[in-house]
């Protein structure tokens, strides 16, 4: 699978994450079950411009912090898979709702494309949306589509080339947050950054640490077995150190 890039479809349930998929895909699809897991992703194929994509279609979830199996699942793949490029598939027309799941993802990864779908729906109800700024205030393409009318695929189809060939860099906005929160966050950040040297995004850790996500701390304890001997401690808020 050499020279193939993975693309993960995250986003809010009923977004039109699978009608994308369905239209990228036609019928080079197939249902897999992911080690260890009790849900279905689907993984998909496409090539555009003489390239080899691996698309996934993951859970619609409304987080990704660890409230549910399908949560765990999108962000596991989001964070230790490391697709090349994430697409947060939104809805057009209730945008303000599912750009709380985009900031997560722009905490987790900067490889992040935004679709803006059911700009058909958001037509018809005269929804206006200024994608320009978007894209400005939030440091990654912004890109509208309708996945029903097939109107923006092109366009999505274009970023997701010049991203992959690394035409495009992007900047996503950071959340920043009070003075006294955000020097713990330095702080467990640099321990994190030390521990997983890049292969793990440190800020994110910081931030789910200190809000005591421990079925995270305890797959990254499996996953990191031996690097990170008794895991990562979570109630002080403290990374584990021990086995460095
Ligand atoms: N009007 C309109 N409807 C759409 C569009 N894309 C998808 N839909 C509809 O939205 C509904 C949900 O689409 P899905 O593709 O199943 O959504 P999903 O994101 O995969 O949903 P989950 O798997 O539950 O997360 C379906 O009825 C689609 O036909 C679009 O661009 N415009
Ligand atoms: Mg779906």
């Amino acid at each position: 699978m050499t020279g193939t890039y993975r693309i993960a479809l995250a986003g809010n349930p009923n977004t039109g994450k699978s009608t994308l998929f369905n239209l990228l895909t036609g019928l080079k699809q197939h249902t897999g079950n992911w080690a260890g897991k009790t849900v279905d992703m689907k993984a998909g194929y496409f090539s555009h411009k003489h390239k080899e994509y691996e698309i996934i279609d993951l859970p619609g979830t409304y987080s990704l912090y660890s409230n549910s199996i399908d949560e765990e699942v999108a962000r596991n793949y989001i964070v230790f898979e490391k697709p090349d490029i994430t697409i947060v598939v939104l809805d057009a027309t209730s945008l303000e709702r599912n750009l709380n799941l985009a900031l997560q993802v722009l905490e987790m990864t900067d490889r992040v494309i935004i679709a803006i779908n059911l700009m058909d729906e958001a037509d018809k109800r005269g929804i206006v949306i200024h994608e320009q700024i978007l894209m400005k205030r939030l440091g990654v393409p912004v890109i509208k589509i309708s996945s029903r009318n097939r109107t923006g695929i092109e366009m999505l189809l274009d970023t997701i080339d010049r991203f992959v060939s690394g035409a495009i860099t992007t900047e996503p906005l950071k959340v920043v947050y009070d003075a006294v929160t955000e020097e713990k966050i330095v702080s467990l950040a640099e321990k994190a950054e030390r521990i997983f040297q890049g292969e793990l995004p440190a800020r994110w850790i910081a931030l789910r640490l200190l809000d005591g996500d421990e079925r995270l701390m305890a797959e990254i304890a499996k996953r990191f077995a031996g690097r990170v001997e008794d895991g990562v401690r979570t109630g002080q808020g403290a990374v584990a150190e021990r086995s460095f």
